[in-house]
């Protein structure tokens, strides 16, 4: 061998190696989230994801000192969240604090409160481990402040992250950047009496990563930690990176919601793994690649309210985990329990219900991804899942056509099998492709009033012109 080509062959593997150093961490920028942060490639992102993207259906959980108020304070009711009334009603820490000895949820069981989140179909609970007033679900190391000073003397957040394990369901916490009580809190709330007359937000931060820290090594590994109160000016985009590259190095496989900072300056990366619309469905997801997650309430407050009785349907809340599904992103749905540690009636009716449809209809929402039609369909909405060449279609129809035909308007494809989800024997139903699409021969009455399920599988590439 002559002396260049060993010389070659020796340098061939550092070439190598700074081409792909040169590459990867640009293809890792390109994805979406924060992964690059770390280093992440596009793989280890979507294998970090994966459990999120299966998952389609979690449950949120506003608990604390708010929940004992119930959104009265002295007679008066607050007309905002149940969670925001010390600062909607402007109440003092000092008078906020007689809620500490009165907080005793006696009535609380993990077990309950899983098996309910389980049985209505859901694969996660995120649970606030410290909501905007500061005060802590579990006994904190580093502050009072927090569930050790109630009369109930249990860690609710232990409980749950055991019960969670027994069932199989992964458990996330809530916990808010914003902290109306720290008394290094800045900037200060007028209601709070007992702010240090010299605030140092440096300290406030790091008391916030203590807190991770003990979030993040005592209750075994969580599935996300989802950040809210970002939007204070203290809050800076450097701060949030920061935060972010925190807790990934004390769980790296944690996922992250983009409320740890949203106001992205120009021309850094966004930070997070994931977008967080509150309320609302985005009117077609956020296309391909990009993760998200509709929270949404039952009523219209997140902590419990004893006032608040303007309950959705059980109709409205299983189309619109439909809906989000055939969007791509998933369903966080909120429940308030009570100071006493009850899940108020009407939301487990409602969960109840919800996992009634599921039981049948799940199939069609784990594992899937967003429809493939431009346009929404007419009826109702699309699920896909894909399988080397195989395509199952997944069509929820909301409204059932009378005389026993259903048009799936500007698909060109022949479907191998066609057939009702709830129909265990899965008889085929007959189909044709004609000018319009493909029709459907269905029977004359709806499977399920609230949304029925065709399946329908392809072995050849689908073929929509709409
Ligand atoms: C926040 C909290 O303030 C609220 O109490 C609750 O926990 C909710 C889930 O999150 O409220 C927000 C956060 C973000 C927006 C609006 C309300 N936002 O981005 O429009």
């Amino acid at each position: 061998m002559i002396p260049v080509s060993s010389h070659l062959r020796r340098l061939l593997p550092c070439l190598l190696v700074l081409i792909l150093g040169m590459a990867w961490p640009v293809r890792a920028e390109k994805a979406p989230g924060a992964g690059s942060f770390l280093n992440e490639t596009p793989a280890q992102r979507d294998a970090r994801m994966k459990w999120f993207r299966e998952a389609r259906f979690g449950l949120f959980i506003h608990w604390g000192l708010y929940s004992q108020a119930a959104g009265e304070w002295d007679g008066r009711q607050t007309s905002g969240a149940g969670e925001w009334i010390m600062n909607d009603l402007k109440i003092p820490d000092s008078h906020y604090a007689k809620l500490v000895p009165q907080f005793n949820p006696v009535k609380f069981d993990a077990r309950q409160w899983v098996a309910l989140a389980k049985n209505a179909g859901m694969k996660y609970i995120v649970i606030t481990s410290k909501h905007h007033d500061g005060f802590g679900l579990y006994p904190s190391a580093l502050t009072d402040w927090c569930i050790k000073s109630t009369p109930f003397q249990r860690d609710p957040l232990k409980e749950l992250a055991a019960a969670c394990r027994e069932a199989g369901i992964t458990l996330c916490f809530y916990h808010s950047i914003m902290d109306w009580h720290h008394p290094d809190y800045l900037p200060v709330k007028s209601w709070n009496d007992e702010a240090n007359p010299n605030p140092d937000f440096d300290r406030y931060v790091a008391y916030l990563k203590g807190e991770l820290k003990e979030l993040l090594t005592r209750y075994g590994p969580l599935g996300i930690l989802w950040f809210d109160g970002d939007w204070e000016k203290t809050w800076t985009y450097d701060r949030g990176l920061d935060l972010y590259k925190y807790v990934r190095g004390l769980q790296p496989q944690i996922i992250v919601n983009n409320r740890v900072h949203r106001h992205v300056p120009a021309g850094k990366p966004s930070l997070g793994d994931y977008g967080t619309p509150e309320q609302t469905i985005p009117a077609n997801g956020y296309g391909p690649g990009v993760d998200w997650e509709t929270c949404m309430t039952m009523n219209d407050t997140w902590g419990f309210k004893k006032q608040d009785q303007n309950w959705k349907s059980p109709e409205i809340l299983i189309r619109n985990l439909i809906d989000i599904a055939s969007k791509g992103g998933n369903y966080l749905l909120n429940v308030g329990p009570t100071g006493e540690g009850l899940i108020p009636e009407a939301s487990v009716e409602r969960l109840q219900s919800m996992g009634d449809w599921m039981r049948v209809n799940g199939e069609a929402i784990y594992s899937t991804t967003a429809s493939p039609f431009q346009q929404q369909l007419p009826w109702g909405r699309c699920t896909k899942k894909t399988k080397g060449r195989a395509t199952t279609l997944y069509w929820h129809v909301f409204n059932w056509p009378a005389g026993g035909e259903l048009t799936v308007p500007g698909l060109k494809t022949s479907p191998r099998k066609v057939w009702l989800l709830s129909d265990k024997k899965k008889h085929a139903l007959a189909t044709k492709v004609s000018e319009n699409g493909l029709s459907i021969a269905v029977p004359n009455a709806a499977p399920d009033a609230i949304s029925s399920t065709i399946v329908a599988q392809f072995n050849k590439p689908l073929d929509i012109s709409q």
